[in-house]
């Protein structure tokens, strides 16, 4: 038991220093960094109304482990881990309760998160389906990732219908930054995509729209794969710019720096140095 009470002690005092040193800014609904280990008591974050715990469709596993690093994108602000996965023989999900639910009516939020694909593209049962969902109450989730076909990424309802491809390919190592717009409405709700926006950016002009799917109430959202990648930066916001921050530089602690380095030369630097892949004009 006294093993059981330092170890409630240091995850609450982290619980504190979280609070402290993470602010939220009043529209961000959810951040997730995966500042704490995952899955064991993944318990970190903002906005969410319990732990992630396994769950997903047809999801009777969830293989996640956790990383100290987290994936770096060129200029898009990052802390804590992060959470990866590998190609898998049957579905995988993690699922984790909103403490606000989303999708009334008339309201607009956005969601944002990296997502970088592992091992063997379509590797795992599926053809090495990897994404992030927003659970539904009428029975129905909006899947965002890589589907098992094609190799771009996309939005679909989950199980593969009504599939919007944005364009934009999947490759093995290179984290890309997805942001969804969704729009609910009575009805079928709005759903944009965009694929690698610049962070600090305004939002940009183009981009694909799904609008097939009424999710109802969100309540949930869900790590869901077969494929083998790994996600970080899970943000939900009332606005573009909540869900794109620009990394500051001279906030970052040598801790930071020293979780940064060890994804410097396959990855972008999060401020911008190093490596680099097509910008979008
Ligand atoms: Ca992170």
């Amino acid at each position: 038991m006294r093993v059981r009470s330092e170890y409630l002690s240091a995850l609450f005092i982290t619980a504190v220093l979280l609070v402290l040193s993470e602010p939220a800014r009043a529209s961000q609904i959810i951040y997730e960094s995966f500042s704490q280990s995952f899955p064991i008591y993944a318990n970190g974050g903002t906005g969410f109304s319990g732990p992630w715990a396994q769950g997903g469709f047809n999801a009777f596993a969830s293989g996640y482990t956790a990383s100290e690093s987290s994936l770096c994108y060129r200029g898009l602000q990052t802390s804590g881990g992060s959470v990866s996965g590998g190609a898998f023989s049957a579905i995988n999900g993690a699922k984790r309760g909103l403490a606000q639910p989303l999708g009334a009516d008339n309201t607009t939020v956005y969601l944002s998160f990296l997502l970088q694909p592992r091992g063997t593209l379509d590797a795992g049962v599926f053809n090495g389906f990897f994404g992030l969902t927003l659970n539904g109450s009428l029975g129905q989730d909006l899947f965002i990732g890589k589907p098992g076909g094609p190799d771009q990424y996309v939005l679909e309802t989950r199980g593969g219908f009504g599939q919007v491809a944005s364009g934009a390919s999947v490759a093995v190592g290179e984290t890309t930054l997805l942001v969804l717009k969704a729009q609910f409405q009575s009805g079928n709700d709005i759903f944009t995509l965009y694929v690698d926006p610049v962070p600090g950016r305004p939002e940009p002009a183009s981009a694909v729209v799904k609008t097939d799917l009424d999710l109802g109430v969100v309540s949930a959202l869900g790590i869901y794969s077969t494929g083998a990648f790994a996600i970080d930066e899970i943000r939900i916001g009332t606005t573009y710019a909540d869900v794109t921050p620009v990394a500051d530089a001279s906030a970052r602690t040598d801790d930071d720096m020293l979780h940064e380095e060890s994804c410097r030369g396959t990855e972008l630097n999060n401020d911008g140095s190093g490596s680099s892949k097509p910008t979008r004009p």
